[in-house]
């Protein structure tokens, strides 16, 4: 009887990438204090201090004031490369 390898590589996967979400200083559940799936201005400057409204705005693409999750990844990008990467 085969062993279900697969299953296994799929939960090991979803485990790591679940601890490197919760690890991340700029991960979107920390920045969304109140947990309504999406994150304002203020919300994000918690985890992101030095980030300009500009920005933010920038990363909006849909524009309804808030960044989604789907947008989070690309200012999350945006963030670390230009604050969190200097030394
Ligand atoms: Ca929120
Ligand atoms: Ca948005």
């Amino acid at each position: 009887m085969p062993r279900p390898r697969t299953l296994s590589l799929a939960i090991a996967a979803g485990l790591l990438l679940g601890s490197a979400g919760t690890a991340s200083a700029t991960a979107f559940g920390r920045a969304d204090t109140n947990h309504d799936g999406r994150v304002t201005y203020e919300e994000t400057r918690t985890v992101m201090p030095k980030l300009k409204q500009v920005s933010f705005d920038r990363f909006d693409t849909n524009k309804d004031g808030f960044i989604e999750k789907n947008e989070w990844s690309g200012l999350d990008a945006f963030y670390t490369f230009t604050y969190m990467q200097r030394n």
